[in-house]
């Protein structure tokens, strides 16, 4: 099965292709689509996004298409950054900016109220009108520091549950065995092991 990946982040292309890598799909992305436009994030939800992002996909590529909407829940920030987590620190939002605006925001909050969640959901657009949701999350804390180099966005900072490492310190095998973003993936794969005759 051919699936075009509706995302423009490198990073987590790399992560879904090989998480990816042992079921029965050929990955294409928009590198393959250039001139697929730009489609505007204003759910309310990851998985209303989520939704928007594959069926334009599919129905721009008249292909399957599979979409990524993920982000960080900080509970006493109220569940923020959530979905604007891409674009938390603004226009010329990046992960090092967004990660320096969190921990300013966070300044003041003891370890007991550093508790988070990265929750991913992936949509499986079949077609312009038919898709499928798949979600993940994976609970933690929040550092008061960047450790390790691996990874994107939050990844410095986050401390999964369980462990004394963040994310960005773990090889890829060992974030994607625990993550928001393998959890969602590895139930899409027991989908399309029930549910597609491939
Ligand atoms: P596309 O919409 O093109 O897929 P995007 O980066 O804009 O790319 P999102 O709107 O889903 O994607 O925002 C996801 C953001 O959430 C991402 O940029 C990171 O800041 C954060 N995030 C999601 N998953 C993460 C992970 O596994 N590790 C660290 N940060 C993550």
């Amino acid at each position: 099965m051919e699936l075009v990946l509706a995302t423009r982040n490198k990073k987590k292309i790399e992560e879904i292709a090989r998480i990816t890598s042992g079921m029965p799909v050929s990955v294409l992305t928009l590198d393959d689509f250039p001139l697929c436009p730009e489609i505007e994030e204003d759910g309310a939800t990851f998985e209303e996004n989520a939704v928007k992002k594959a069926l334009a996909v599919a129905k721009y590529t008249g292909k399957p298409s599979l979409a990524d909407d993920s982000g960080l829940e900080v509970y006493a920030l109220h569940g923020a950054p959530g979905t604007l987590s891409a674009r938390y620190s603004g226009e010329s939002a990046d992960d090092r900016r967004n990660v320096e605006k969190l921990l300013f925001e966070m300044r003041l909050l003891k370890e007991e109220e550093r508790k988070a969640q990265f929750v991913c959901y992936i949509a499986l657009a079949l077609n312009e009108a038919s898709v499928i949701t798949f979600h993940g999350h994976v609970e933690g804390t929040i550092g008061t520091e960047p450790k390790g180099f691996n990874g994107f966005g939050y990844d410095p900072v986050f401390y999964p549950e369980g462990y004394d490492r963040t994310f960005a310190e773990m090889g890829a095998e060992e974030k994607d065995n625990i993550s928001h973003r393998g959890k969602a993936l590895r139930d899409f794969q027991r989908f399309l092991r029930e549910r597609i005759d491939l």
